[in-house]
């Protein structure tokens, strides 16, 4: 056996054995020990995770041999000299010039000096997981990948998420689409899905994507702005380019402000290829689902949060995992007939176009869960390179002109970025299965081939290594012809149905923000033709979100049909999109609001607050496994009305509301009244309200709520429902009694599972 299995089941013996002794009770309000940093955790191949614990990650074990743990080492140069000093230079005298001989200064200023690898060109700034991936049942009807064959087999995935348009320091939570970019380490080599968080994108055709990342990136002249869509060079080119159309819609619309990396769903985008065993073939789109639904930040919310926390959503990842709060995802297909591209009124190949579920509903496959942060942002995060062409047999690609310069782009942009051809050596990158070939040499190769023949056929080298027949990847079958041409295909000209059918789905809510983010982004846009173009085009998209932009931006829509420059395919007829006039699946109303697991909560509470309280709301949150955080005037202890002090986790100063995702206040009398004379708490309160986040007040609260001005018109407000003695009204719940404590926790929590209370009338309140 080996010893960490022996420790721990020794370790599982002592905790059965100590069941038996008398438990201390429990104080009030019970805190989960603090967890360690995964850096600081010795390395476990093989953790115990929850009841089918222990699981293994081949690929985590895998880097283990790379790894250097380097406690308890003396400092030495690169070369493993022992170095005795390191604070100073070697100097001729203690105030004269340094010396060229200083052989350990000059190693670690050049290396220093050298940190640095250009960042992606897009989707710069990330955040990472290792993870795995179950399969719930063989599809050999759809595709031989082993790995999606296989319901035994726990593939080790590594998953990227990233923004587009800002560099690597940029902050999380700007308006921009979302990287979902998942590897599979499959027994066949690997397999990376290397999608986004909306299923459609800016252009039908690669070559022009340096012009739309051009255009939305900050400004040749003079770099501004940072991560932002709302400057004139976007908006300029997606006016002139109407197959953006349905794209820009997705950007201007919630999904572009995720909650969290955890509440995103993911696509492949292009419709891919999957073969089956008997040679057969069908057209795919792949699908990620977040088990806990995709949610939603507020566009102010998520401005405030790029200045207090510009890693929030790398944050939020981390510490869910840190924390075992796995994030997971299904893995979801459409299947289409191969020889269907055209059938559904528009056509498959163009990635402008979603498949609506209606029509082809997503078959849910496999579970993704992400259970383990890397240990090296720089080893891991930002040295994989994912590549669209890393594909196993049974999965291939289709002439989608995006998906093809895409093929292109991975590959080259590595060699630069990883600094020559080896970079599949470097540890994230190598895969699971075997690699033999014949290629050689190049910087930083790392392998020592070992032979004589590196050429194939050889004799000298018994022929090795050998062709796999036909357990190796064959293309498809397909005949190709065509003449040469740089035309698009009539197919690819409907550029403003499927972006009507996008608002269309929206809910009144949605509908509101895409508003308000469009008037916003063109708001900033100084150039009033761009203004008036776009507003052109929003027209053929719905002509009602035109005109209530354009009462917003000062600029009258235009009439007559979209002008477009030459060279840029005009809008051809629309599509009915087979029928489907709005769709389900497009607006966020519609996802899963049944659990408050991993949500964020404020308890505001001063000295003298009432215990009894905090601790009934508390149990019931901790419960439902959100996590609560206590908000203070000061940090230390504070102290209830009675029984014992809380210790607070964060100051109303070093806080605020946007960090969390409801606010509890608790009754006291004393506690109440200073956080009355607090401008942050009254602000903190205004905020969370203005956001639509969940509140609840209890006893002397209450009057907290009526000072913020929240209560006069939201208690008695329209649509308010009365519960034993609880008040909820549009997710502010609220009770004077203590016998109203147990509903008030309830109501509560199903208010916070809502995620955002939409219907309030938040116009009048500051914040
Ligand atoms: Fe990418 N894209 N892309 N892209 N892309 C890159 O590759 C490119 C596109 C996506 O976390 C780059 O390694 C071209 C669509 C993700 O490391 C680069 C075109 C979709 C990531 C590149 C597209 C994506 C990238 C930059 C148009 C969604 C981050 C660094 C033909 C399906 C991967 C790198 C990570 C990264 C090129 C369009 C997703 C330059 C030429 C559509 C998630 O190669």
């Amino acid at each position: 056996m080996n010893a960490r299995v022996a420790a721990r089941r020794v370790h599982r013996k002592q905790a059965m054995a100590n069941n038996d002794k008398p438990v201390p009770p429990p104080t009030p309000i019970e805190r989960p020990p603090a967890p360690r940093p995964a850096s600081e955790q010795p390395f476990d191949p093989m953790p115990a995770r929850g009841p089918d614990a222990p699981e293994s990650n081949e690929k985590v074990a895998a880097l283990e041999s790379f790894r250097d743990h380097p406690r308890g080492a003396v400092l030495t140069t690169d070369q493993g000299l022992p170095i005795a000093h390191t604070d100073d230079t070697l100097k001729a005298g203690v105030r004269g010039p340094s010396l060229l001989e200083d052989a350990h200064f000059r190693e670690k200023i050049t290396k220093f000096d050298h940190e640095r690898i250009p960042e992606r060109v897009v989707h710069a700034r990330g955040a990472g997981a290792h993870g795995y991936f179950r399969l719930y049942e063989p599809l050999p009807e759809l595709t031989r990948a082993a790995f999606l064959n296989d319901t035994s087999a726990r593939t080790p995935v590594f998953v990227r998420f990233s923004t587009v348009v800002g560099s690597r320091g940029s902050a999380d939570t700007v308006r921009d689409v979302r990287g979902f970019a998942t590897r599979f380490y499959t027994r066949e080599g690997n397999f990376d899905l290397v999608g986004n968080n909306m299923p459609v994108f800016f252009i039908q055709d690669g070559i022009k994507f340096p012009d739309v990342i051009h255009a939305v990136k900050p400004e040749p002249a003079n770099e501004i702005p940072q991560a932002q869509s709302a400057h004139d060079t976007f908006w300029d080119f997606v006016s002139l380019v109407p197959e953006s159309a349905h794209m820009v819609m997705w950007v201007m619309s919630d999904r572009a402000i995720p909650r969290s990396l955890r509440m995103m769903e993911g696509f492949g985008v292009h419709t891919f290829r999957m073969i089956a065993a008997s040679g057969a073939s069908v057209l795919v789109k792949f699908h990620w689902r977040p088990v806990l639904g995709a949610h939603s930040l507020v566009w102010d919310e998520a401005q405030k949060l790029a200045g207090k926390d510009p890693d929030f959503h790398r944050r939020d990842l981390w510490n869910a995992i840190e924390t075992g709060a796995f994030p997971e995802y299904e893995l979801g297909l459409q299947v289409m007939a191969e020889g269907d591209e055209l059938r559904y009124g528009f056509d498959l190949l163009d990635p402008t176009k979603l498949v609506p579920e209606e029509l082809v509903p997503v078959r849910r496959i496999g579970r993704m869960v992400l259970d383990r942060n890397p240990q090296s942002f720089f080893a891991e995060v930002e040295q994989v390179a994912f590549h669209l062409g890393n594909l196993v047999p049974g999965i291939e690609v289709t002439d989608d002109p995006l998906l093809q310069a895409r093929l292109f782009s991975y590959l080259d942009t590595q060699l630069l970025r990883l600094g020559g051809p080896n970079f599949h050596e470097i540890p994230i990158n190598r895969p699971l299965a075997p690699v033999a070939n014949h290629q050689q040499d190049g910087f930083h190769r790392d392998t020592i081939n070992v032979g004589t023949a590196s050429y194939h056929p050889n004799s000298i080298g018994s022929g090795c290594p050998f062709l796999a027949g036909g357990a190796g990847f064959v293309h498809r079958r397909e005949a190709v012809h065509g003449e040469l041409t740089r035309r698009r295909s009539e197919s690819f000209r409907d550029h403003f149905s499927q972006a009507t059918l996008f608002v269309a789905s929206q809910s009144p809510a949605e509908r509101r923000h895409l508003i308000e983010a469009l008037s916003f982004e063109l708001g900033k846009v100084t150039r009033k033709p761009i203004r008036e173009r776009m507003l052109g085009i929003l027209r053929e998209i719905d002509p009602g979100l035109a005109a209530a932009v354009s009462a917003n931006i000062g600029v009258p829509v235009p009439t007559g049909p979209v002008q477009v420059p030459e060279g840029t395919s005009p809008p051809g007829p629309r599509g009915d999109n087979g029928g489907v006039v709005a769709s389900r699946a497009l607006s966020l109303e519609h996802q899963p609001r049944d659990s408050i697991a991993t949500r964020k909560i404020a308890m505001l509470v001063a000295d003298g607050f009432d215990g009894a309280a905090a601790a009934r709301v508390h149990a019931e949150l901790v419960r439902g496994r959100a996590i609560v955080e206590v908000v203070a005037p000061v940090l230390g202890p504070v102290t209830p009305e009675s029984g014992a002090a809380l210790e607070a986790d964060k100051t109303l100063a070093a806080a605020a509301s946007v960090l969390y995702d409801a606010v509890f206040v608790p009754g006291g009398a004393a506690s109440v009244a200073r956080l009355e004379q607090s401008g942050d708490a009254v602000h903190f309160l205004q905020e969370a309200f203005k956001h639509g986040k969940a509140i609840a007040a209890a006893g002397e609260a209450v009057e907290l709520i009526v000072l913020a001005e929240l209560g006069e018109s939201v208690l008695a407000g329209e649509g308010a429902e009365v519960r034993d003695d609880v008040i909820v009204d549009h997710g502010l719940v609220t009770a004077r009694g203590a016998a109203a404590l147990p509903a008030l926790a309830e109501a509560f929590c199903e208010a916070i599972a809502q995620h955002r209370h939409w219907q309030r009338n938040v116009d009048a309140v500051p914040a």
